[in-house]
């Protein structure tokens, strides 16, 4: 019987990096909801992507340590007494290359230079510097809070928006999730880094996108949740936002159907502006696990409540 089961595309990957922190331990690897069906009596499933049924399905299971930092997935299938702890820390960086890529790309008309190229068009495009405009950023998690300091060192101007205003303080200007509107009203450049909770359901709508300023960017790297893509689709046909980059969707992948394939202001990738790939998360769950065994505090430990 293994205590351990790890589930992942890449599972086998995790063994001997595990196997280091638990020498005596049996750990068994599955990709498949077939493979993980032999070892539903494990105590500590490390996992991306474990059907959701299945971990409520696992009579021994104590602790759940998900290898990505959004657990919508799995938040509200487990029981209440097995804890769940998310990877913290792994993507700031990554995702905020991404985010500052988009700003980039679009305040100095990359896009358009190459086009420019492609025609052999010699032509001066003026960019439209970040370096006093305003950054918006909603969610002051890590990520959020690695976003706002490159921000900063742009030269920006920035707000926040967050549930709590823990962070309040590292932001020029702060807003509750009941002020989404203004928040938006006042930024050129709008980032979500948003957990998918019912708090955040739709938090982004037609008002606010009608309120965002001429020119303005919307980036949405959190949970495909937090905005509504019919009124976004509107909204970027309208001119506000001028432009989005969406890389997270309320269906992934995004249906054909989705108007927001066609529309050229609007960039879309597939979800990888922050991948949970092994070599971002593996010393994390090894080092969670260890902290496990030797009844430490688990880091990243999710508030079953509020949802992250
Ligand atoms: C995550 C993600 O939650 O990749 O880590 O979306």
């Amino acid at each position: 019987m293994a205590r351990i089961l790890v589930y992942a595309a890449d599972a086998a990957k995790y063994l001997p990096i595990l196997h280091k922190v638990a020498p005596d331990m049996e750990i068994a690897s599955a990709s498949t909801r077939q493979e993980a069906m032999a070892h539903l009596d494990a105590e500590i499933v490390i996992s991306w992507g474990l059907p959701a049924d299945l971990a409520s399905r696992m009579p021994n299971l104590r602790w759940v340590q998900w290898l990505g930092a959004g657990v919508d997935k799995v938040v509200r299938a487990l029981p209440e007494d097995v804890a769940l702890t998310r990877i913290v820390g792994a993507f700031s960086s990554l995702m905020t290359e991404h985010v500052f890529a988009f700003l980039l790309a679009i305040r100095r008309d990359v896009f358009k230079i190459r086009s420019m190229q492609q025609e052999r068009r010699w032509q001066k495009v003026m960019a439209q510097p970040l370096r006093g405009q305003r950054l918006g950023v909603a969610g002051l998690g890590a990520i959020g809070r690695e976003i706002v300091a490159v921000g900063r060192a742009f030269g920006m101007e920035v707000w926040g928006l967050s549930r709590s205003g823990a962070q309040a303080a590292i932001v020029d200007r702060h807003f509750l999730p009941n002020e989404a509107r203004e928040f938006a009203a006042g930024v050129e450049n709008l980032v979500l880094v948003l957990p998918a909770t019912p708090a955040t359901d739709g938090l982004f709508g037609a008002r606010e996108f009608q309120a965002m300023p001429e020119g303005s960017i919307l980036i949405n790297v959190g949970r495909g949740n937090a905005l509504d893509e019919d009124a976004l689709a509107d909204g970027l046909r309208a001119g506000h936002p001028a432009f989005a980059q969406l890389d997270v969707f309320r269906e992934e992948p995004l249906p054909e159907k989705s108007p927001l394939w066609d529309l050229a202001n609007c960039y879309l990738s597939a979800h990888c502006s922050g991948p949970s790939e092994f070599e971002r998360v593996g010393a994390f769950a090894a080092e969670n696990l260890r902290r496990y065994l030797a009844d430490e505090a688990l880091m990243g430990l999710v508030d079953r409540a509020r949802g992250y």
